[in-house]
């Protein structure tokens, strides 16, 4: 591999690395895609801040002029929230040609597991991943971070995914894909937005300790691929079940009637359901995202000491 030009890592991650000391990595498509100027700035800062309160490293990963950066600074992540749908989406396949052409991208869960991996760190915390669209049987809308899943060792925390996707089939996807779907603490899948699903997990787990000993354990026998872990929003955060699905369908026929396409669906989807619900599915998501950073920390942390 030819890696150097293309990969800046921040000093502080180098030499957390080195060290052996926890690191967290984050994505920044959450931040430019995903909620608005300036709360995502904001919501960005504080989960940097309680992962080290929590005794790890961030390392928020972003395409800062054509290098993958990993452990951006604080005026990196103020562009890139400010500039917000401006930079472009990178999923794996837009890489190469941001990375040639020296421009900026935001990385979704697969960009951000591809820098984490090539740097080194072992687990990823955010918000919700992309999954099987529903009506994927005719869009064939699958998003890549299932695929990244499958082939990345790094382990995934989230809370779930959204019904804006089809659960059943994303859960079907990873099963088919090999990547093992843990639930923190529970044997529900979580929606994202509210603990229930009326789908289940693989397997519950007890704590990080286990957590950390399952990746160890898919590491050590090489088997290729990352893993999910679903943490459930916590309880007094989480949304109506109805109230949300009710938006989430108001949003998914905008978006059908509005004729979106490819990248841009979700994006779409997530600003849609927080300007339909004002402004409360965003208070939701934030949580969850703080919820996630503390436990991916804490994974981190048990993944150093194993
Ligand atoms: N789901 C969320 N919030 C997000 C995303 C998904 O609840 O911000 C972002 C993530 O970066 C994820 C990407 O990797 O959207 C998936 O996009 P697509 O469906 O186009 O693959
Ligand atoms: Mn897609």
């Amino acid at each position: 591999m030819n890696l150097g030009k293309y990969l800046s890592i921040s000093q502080e991650v180098q030499e957390a690395l080195a060290a052996g000391k926890p690191v967290v990595a984050l994505e920044s498509t959450i931040i430019s895609h995903g909620m608005p100027y300036p709360k995502n700035v904001e919501t960005a800062l504080n989960v940097e801040r309680i992962i080290r309160e929590h005794g790890a490293v961030p390392a928020t990963i972003a395409i800062i002029k054509g290098k993958i950066t990993v452990g951006c600074s604080h005026e990196e992540i103020e562009y890139l929230g400010k500039r917000g749908l401006d930079v472009p989406k990178a999923s794996r396949r837009d890489l190469p040609v941001l990375l040639a052409r020296g421009e900026d991208g935001a990385t979704t869960v697969t960009t951000t597991m591809i820098g984490a991996s090539l740097a080194g760190i072992r687990v990823f915390a955010t918000g919700g991943i992309g999954g099987v669209h529903r009506g994927a049987e005719t869009t064939m809308d699958i998003s890549a971070d299932l695929e990244e899943l499958a082939q990345t060792p790094v382990m995934v925390v989230c809370a779930g995914c959204k019904s804006i996707l089809d659960i059943g089939l994303t859960l079907e996807y990873l099963e088919t894909k090999g990547v093992p779907v843990l639930g923190y603490q529970t044997k529900e899948m979580p929606a994202f937005y509210t603990t229930h699903s009326g789908h289940q997990v693989d397997y519950a787990v007890e704590d990080a300790e286990e957590a950390a000993r399952i990746f160890k354990a898919k590491l050590d026998c090489d088997l290729k691929g990352g893993i999910l872990m679903t943490n459930p929003i916590p309880p007094q955060y989480a949304m109506d079940l109805d109230y949300i699905n009710e938006n989430i369908d108001k949003a998914l026929r905008e978006c059908e009637e509005r004729g979106i396409k490819g990248k841009a669906i979700t994006p779409f989807l997530l600003d849609k359901i927080q300007k339909l619900t004002g402004g409360a599915s965003l208070e939701a998501n934030i949580q969850l995202v703080y919820h996630n950073a503390a436990l991916g920390a804490e994974i981190a942390k048990a993944m150093a000491r194993n």
